[in-house]
């Protein structure tokens, strides 16, 4: 039988490494974008997914030009897309609005625009995000909630959000929009919170450095493990129709908790360690976030497997073992 064949953009991303890991396993021929330069440099762009190059065909292409994505759809012609390509960092959106803004809106319009014209059947995926709830009117959030973004990065996600209902609505696409909570990983990158906090903790620990800065720790997200979200990304092209899905855990922590708790896997006390810098805070925070995934419990059979504790221990004796082998 003929291997279905599925394009990701931003496979080289966290969620792309763990998505193409299990569009693999499922037997799928798997296709991907990464920018020009990536292909440049291997080595340094695509460690998250260089134990899979072999097996995956890799195009370049830029979420900024229409006639690379056209090009690259019209080449693998995908039954599937999982369409994940990002200026994923709220913090840079402050600093570079009119890039976010238009490299995802446009990027993720032009992605949408190209499977239309060649590939009307395929399924597509696009990746929204709790970020769009911002200044959420009631908690927990669930598919019915208004949207109030706080960042250019909120409204990028918001826009996308509607131009994927829109494709679905006007031309009857399969297209779905997978409202992810925060999901992190050993192969988060380095600038986002958890990420941040899990490598200072393991350094810390190793002697190589003494302090971390960080902004806001009062704010609460919904932290869950990147490997358990994209299954239900997978999960919601399998459906027999199209829909929209919160995706979380139900649970809310403080950024206070997780150092707490990365401190403390590494046998540190926080307090000793941290400095609450100015510099990371952001115009606009967005202070709580909680996801209600029941509608995604009960049509995709969904539910998170690794929970908080295990998710950031995960994170700090990766970071461990990772110093660890450098000096081997
Ligand atoms: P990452 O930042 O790890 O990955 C983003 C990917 O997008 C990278 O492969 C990056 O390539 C690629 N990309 C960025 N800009 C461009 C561009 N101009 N042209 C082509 N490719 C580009 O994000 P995650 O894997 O964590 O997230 C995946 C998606 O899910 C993103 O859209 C993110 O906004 C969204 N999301 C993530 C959540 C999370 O908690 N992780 C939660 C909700 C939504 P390069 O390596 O070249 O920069
Ligand atoms: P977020 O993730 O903005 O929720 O977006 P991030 O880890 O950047 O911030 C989470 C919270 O931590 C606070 N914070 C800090 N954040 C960073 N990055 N650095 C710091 O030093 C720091 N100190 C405190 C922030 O103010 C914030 O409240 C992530 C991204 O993956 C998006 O792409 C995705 O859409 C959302 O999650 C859901």
């Amino acid at each position: 039988m003929k291997k279905r064949k599925v394009f990701v953009t931003g496979i080289d991303g966290q969620d792309g490494s763990y998505l193409t890991e299990l569009l693999l396993k499922k037997g799928y021929d798997v296709y991907g974008m990464v920018r020009r330069v990536a292909l440049e440099d291997p080595e340094h762009h695509l460690w998250r997914i260089k134990h899979l190059l072999k097996d995956v065909t890799i195009y370049p292409a830029s979420l900024e030009s229409y006639p690379s994505i056209f090009n690259v759809v019209e080449k693998i012609k995908p039954q599937e897309c999982y369409h994940l390509a990002a200026q994923s960092f709220v913090s840079y959106s402050f600093e570079d609005e009119f890039s976010t803004i238009n490299t995802n809106i446009n990027g993720t319009h032009y992605v949408l625009s190209a499977l239309k014209e060649k590939v009307p059947q395929c399924r597509v995926y696009f990746a929204a995000s709790s970020e769009m709830f911002g200044n959420a009117k009631e908690t927990p959030q669930n598919e019915f909630t208004p949207f109030h973004p706080r960042s250019p990065y909120g409204i990028s996600k918001v826009a996308g959000f509607d131009l994927t209902r829109n494709y679905r609505e006007a031309y009857g696409m399969f297209a779905c929009n997978g409202i992810c909570f925060n999901h992190e990983s050993p192969r988060r990158g380095f600038e986002f919170v958890t990420r941040k906090i899990s490598y200072a903790a393991a350094e810390i620990k190793m002697g190589l450095t003494k302090k971390l800065h960080l902004g806001n720790l009062e704010a609460k997200r919904d932290w869950g493990f990147a490997g358990d979200y994209v299954e239900a990304m997978w999960m919601m092209l399998q459906q027999d129709k199209p829909d929209d899905y919160v995706i979380a855990t139900g649970e809310t922590h403080s950024v206070r908790e997780f150092v707490e708790l990365a401190f403390g896997f590494a046998g540190l006390d926080w307090k000793k360690h941290v400095v609450v810098d100015k510099a990371f805070y952001r115009p606009a925070e967005v202070h709580l976030l909680m996801g209600d995934y029941s509608k995604a419990r009960k049509k995709l059979g969904w539910k998170p497997k690794v929970g908080f504790r295990d998710l950031v221990r995960m994170m700090v004796d990766s970071d461990i073992k990772r110093i660890k082998d450098r000096r081997k």
